[in-house]
């Protein structure tokens, strides 16, 4: 008999035909909410999920007695228990590398969006604005030259710090729980602490994981080390930033602007403040939204759940004491 998947996410046809072959297709829309006698009904035969934004609760786990692995088409995976999947031997898979390079994409855009005002100017222009030629209220800020601190060095962080240093000549500074010394080889960057990397960055990055370390990491008392002509950036988690201290950074003039793909909450709710103001640039969370990356995600997710529940090692297992 075949193992079941449960699909929730956007796959495409020739994915689910692929993984059809090997599998029986379970697809669902919708929130897998444990209370719903439907979804009881496919949790309790489910071997595999697939999807993307899954919030995964122990009621749902409960639901699922043979679930042997959750392929998540994302690279964080804050939504998921990790440990108690663990501890009931369910593998976790994620998609990471494929969208490190659009991700990091998706960062300098902020950053020049930010600096240039190009967001804020190009509504400006299609308002029928532009009658005559600019002064300094216009004006942005140099990207070129400035010093870019990374807050969280991983894979994405580093590739935001490379488009930096080797494409707009930008010192780069980093706070990370280990050094990355070929990081530092190429691109000159230096690792410091958290607090001299505010002070001293004119761009702060953050590409941090949420986890419960990482939960509100920056708030008042580091938008207030910032320098005033800082632009602080979040492509990582609303969640790791204070959102209501960095309003209140914005408002102040603590700190100069924001570039923001990530919010506490998702979709930004349309009374939140970042929405009126001039000096925020805000992305629905498109990190990772183009189409050929969000092909490769979705390629490499199918991948993982075909080789767990096949027995063979997944590309991206997340949750590596599983196995043993
Ligand atoms: C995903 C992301 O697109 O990979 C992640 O962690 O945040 C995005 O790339 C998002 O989770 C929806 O799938």
């Amino acid at each position: 008999m075949k193992k079941s998947i449960i699909v929730t996410g956007r796959l495409g046809d020739p994915l689910k035909e692929t993984l059809a072959q090997h599998f029986e297709l379970i697809e669902h829309s919708g929130p897998l909410d444990p209370t719903q006698q439907d979804v009881l009904d496919i949790l309790s035969k489910a071997h595999g999920i697939i999807g993307s934004g899954l919030p995964i609760t122990p009621e749902l786990l409960d639901a699922a007695p043979a679930l042997e692995v959750i392929s998540t088409i994302s690279v964080g995976y804050d939504s998921i228990p990790v440990d108690e999947l663990t501890k009931r031997g369910i593998m976790l898979c994620n998609t990471p590398d494929v969208l490190t390079e659009t991700t990091a994409d998706t960062g300098f855009a902020l950053v020049m969006a930010s600096a240039r005002r190009v967001t804020e100017l190009a509504e400006w222009v299609k308002a029928g604005n532009w009658k005559a030629s600019l002064g300094p209220d216009h004006f942005g800020n140099d990207v070129h030259g400035k010093t870019l601190g990374m807050i969280g060095f991983g894979r994405i962080g580093q590739a935001v710090a490379r488009r930096g240093a080797l494409g707009f000549g930008m010192s780069i500074l980093y706070s990370n729980a280990s050094p990355k010394p070929e990081r530092e080889k190429e691109l000159g960057a230096k690792r410091c602490e958290l607090n001299e990397l505010l002070e001293k960055a004119d761009f702060v990055c953050v590409t941090v994981p949420l986890t419960a370390e990482t939960k509100h990491l920056i708030g008042a008392d580091e938008f207030a080390r910032m320098k005033s002509s800082g632009i602080f950036i979040n492509i990582a988690r609303g969640k790791v930033v204070d959102e209501s201290a960095l309003i209140d950074a914005l408002e102040k003039g603590t700190i100069k602007a924001a570039g923001l793909d990530v919010f506490e909450q998702e979709p930004l709710p349309a009374t939140s403040p970042l929405l009126n103001m001039a000096n925020v640039v805000a992305l629905p969370h498109i990190g990772s939204a183009t189409h050929e990356t969000r092909q490769a995600m979705a390629q490499r997710a199918v991948d993982n759940i075909r080789l767990a529940l096949q027995g063979k090692p997944p590309i991206n297992l997340v949750n590596e004491d599983v196995r043993q």
